[in-house]
């Protein structure tokens, strides 16, 4: 079978496959944008916009996908140029082969050609998606100056702007540095992960990683550098070889990665993006001045239940969402914490109906059409906690509002813990050892496991960590949820 590639895109075209209009073997569109962190997220969402806006406006606005480390998307999509193909699943699926993508580069492999990418004056725009990690944050917001990486790259940054950097804070801001040495302006950082205010904690990261070895260069960016915040939103589970087996029937064609998402997408972009950019609003992005509104409204009604989902979820022997919301109990205890404890916890936006949004994203987590594996959102929790739960719990305790539910997902992702610990199994987490290291120390004393659980000080603020009311509260979820740990799904009763 012939592979997606250029030279088989005529025939995908002839077939009446929907495939890009703007782009051929003997042109291509110039590249105007840097992304890094080419995941499936990106490529289901932001480089589809990027993709409509080419089909309906053209322009010069194709994008170079640039992986940090890792290999797999540069082997996949170089022998593709670029191109992969999009299943939306739904009621009613839909494919499409999408082309925004027209240079894939390794940052530790191919350093220089990324440096070179990022300052020339063509790369208007940077985005990102490399997930809580990737922006090495304190669990303040702030960048983390004791992070191993941090420090490393602060140390070659201070030799020269040109000496490899391991973080994209790092990259980005050398990059930043040598724009400025040409007289070129700063390309604009769009962050596209879900961390709350993400714009204005990567614009400080940056700034504060340039004041350690450049104060003017810190002045420069102060001034230049826009960074708007957003909100992304579009459930894309990981590939499978089941949506490979689907491409091929469909294209008759190899895809190495084709992507799947869900059809719903949506993408809330601060209203401060320079004038030249691709025509994203004309492929639906919205830019609004109350992305905050949005972003909470999205972090606390779509990931905060997503995670909850995925650690009791697996407690309770489930595999995918959909698994998880055939459990009436489990359903119940969301809705209820929803209700109760995550609604009047910020202000919508006017536009947003909270419980009608909160319905249509739990509708959208029962559609079959979508096999997202629990253990995929299970990742990372000591990063995710911090973004999309315990600030609805601060803010509860704050404004004397119950939190039972709440700490109820604090202790699932604990028992998680636990369960991978005891079964010997890959937590996959940044923190795993210490986390790990942490609960081989439980003994199923309420008070003593709760103890362990609250001096992660990674993911609980000190303030937090010894709120009597939040341990209290922990305490009691604890006791009633321990079961989960080793009876599995006869006790899902418990969730009522
Ligand atoms: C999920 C998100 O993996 C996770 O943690 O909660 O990736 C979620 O699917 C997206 O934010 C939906 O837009």
């Amino acid at each position: 079978m012939k592979l997606l590639c250029d030279k088989s895109l005529h025939e995908l075209a002839n077939k009446g496959v929907d495939v890009p209009t703007y782009r051929s073997e003997h042109h291509k569109p110039e590249i105007g944008i840097v992304h890094i962190g080419p995941g499936a997220f990106f490529r289901g969402h932001q480089a589809w916009y990027t993709h409509q806006a080419l089909q309906s406006q053209g322009g010069d606005w194709s994008i170079s996908a640039v992986s940090m480390r890792s290999t797999g998307v540069s082997d996949a999509l170089t022998p593709q140029n670029g191109l992969y193909s999009l299943a939306q699943l739904d009621s009613k699926n839909s494919y499409q082969v999408v082309g925004s993508i027209t240079e894939v580069l390794i940052a530790t492999q191919q350093y220089k050609a990324v440096i070179e990418r990022l300052s020339t004056p063509n790369t208007k725009f940077v985005t990102l998606t490399i997930t809580e990690k990737g922006y090495c944050l304190n669990n303040e917001g702030h960048l983390d100056l004791t992070h191993s990486e941090i420090i490393q790259d602060l140390a070659t940054a201070k030799e020269s702007n040109s000496a490899q950097a391991i973080t994209a804070v790092g990259m980005l801001t050398n990059a930043l540095a040598i724009r400025k040495t040409k007289g070129l302006a700063p390309f604009c950082i769009v962050s596209c992960d879900n961390i709350t205010d993400n714009g204005k904690k990567l614009r400080a990261a940056v700034i504060q990683f340039a004041q350690a070895f450049d104060n003017d260069l810190a002045d420069w960016l102060s001034k230049y550098l826009i960074c708007p915040c957003t909100m992304v939103d579009s459930i894309t589970p990981a590939t499978d070889d089941s949506l490979r087996e689907l491409i091929e029937e469909e294209f008759s064609i190899k895809d190495n990665w084709p992507i799947k998402r869900e059809s719903f997408l949506q993408w809330i972009i601060e209203d401060c993006l320079p004038e030249d950019r691709p025509a994203w609003e004309a492929a639906g992005a919205v830019l609004t001045s109350d992305v905050e509104g949005f972003e909470n409204a999205k972090l606390r009604l779509l990931n905060c239940p997503h995670s909850t989902l995925a650690y009791i979820g697996v407690l309770l022997g489930c595999e995918t969402v959909f698994d998880a919301m055939q459990k009436p109990n489990l359903v119940a205890f969301i809705e209820k914490m929803v209700d109760e404890e995550i609604i009047p916890s910020f202000i919508s936006p006017k536009e947003l109906d909270a419980k009608a949004y909160s319905n249509e994203i739990l509708e959208r987590f029962r559609n079959p059409a979508i096999r997202h594996l629990l253990a995929q959102i299970a990742w990372d929790g000591s990063q995710k906690l911090p973004m999309r739960i315990l600030p609805i719990i601060e803010q509860n305790l704050n404004d004397k509002r119950s939190i039972a539910s709440l700490s109820g997902a604090i202790v699932a992702w604990f028992l998680f813990l636990r369960k991978r610990y005891i079964e010997k199994e890959e937590l996959v987490d940044p923190l795993s050892d210490n986390l790990l290291k942490k609960v081989s120390l439980c003994n199923n004393d309420i008070e003593h496991d709760i103890q362990i659980l609250c001096s992660i000080e990674q993911v609980f603020k000190p303030e937090l960590a010894q709120n009597q009311h939040f341990i209290k509260s922990l305490q009691n979820k604890y006791k009633l949820m321990l079961p989960l740990l080793s009876e599995g799904d006869s006790t899902e009763a418990i969730f009522v």
